[in-house]
């Protein structure tokens, strides 16, 4: 099975060690592509050398691809958002997750929407329950 972690890159850093834990806990469950989301090197400011438009079309094939996809919104992002939107056209099982952090609230376009799957969580720990349940439903 094929899953697509989607986290914030330009939106902001913070959470990139979380996003690590998580693409590990995933891949227990497939094949994440898009594990870079989790490395250490990947500033907002960039590393790779890929041009916007080489990110795009690579992202977008992977997206078309996945199976599965798991998102990480604490984070404010641009482009996650836009994913997401991708997603819902492509039918494609989608879990959201996110923490509760003082003075930001994730947009009401994404926990608004009931086709969303999104589970709020307190530490890394908890998560592991939540994956295991989403991925049972979808029967992978
Ligand atoms: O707007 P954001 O940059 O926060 O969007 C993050 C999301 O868009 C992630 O879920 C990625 O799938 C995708 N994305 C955005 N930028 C990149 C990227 N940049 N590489 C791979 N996926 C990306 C490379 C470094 C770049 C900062 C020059």
């Amino acid at each position: 099975m094929k899953v697509y972690f989607s986290g914030s890159i330009r939106g902001g850093r913070d959470d990139k060690a979380l996003y690590l834990s998580i693409i590990g806990f995933l891949s227990e469950y497939g094949q994440v592509l898009t594990e870079h989301i989790g490395s250490k090197e990947l500033t907002a400011m960039g590393t790779l050398h890929l041009t916007d438009e080489e990110i795009y079309e690579k992202d977008m094939a992977w997206l078309r691809e996945a199976d599965v996809v798991v998102a990480e919104i604490t984070t404010p992002s641009m482009g996650v958002g836009y994913e997401l939107g991708k997603v819902e056209e492509m039918n494609k099982p989608l879990l959201c997750l996110y923490r509760d952090v003082e003075g930001r609230r994730v947009s009401a376009m994404i926990t608004g929407n009931k086709d969303f799957v999104c589970k709020k969580y307190l530490t890394l720990e908890d998560v592991k329950p939540i994956l295991k349940e989403f991925f049972g439903k979808i029967g992978k």
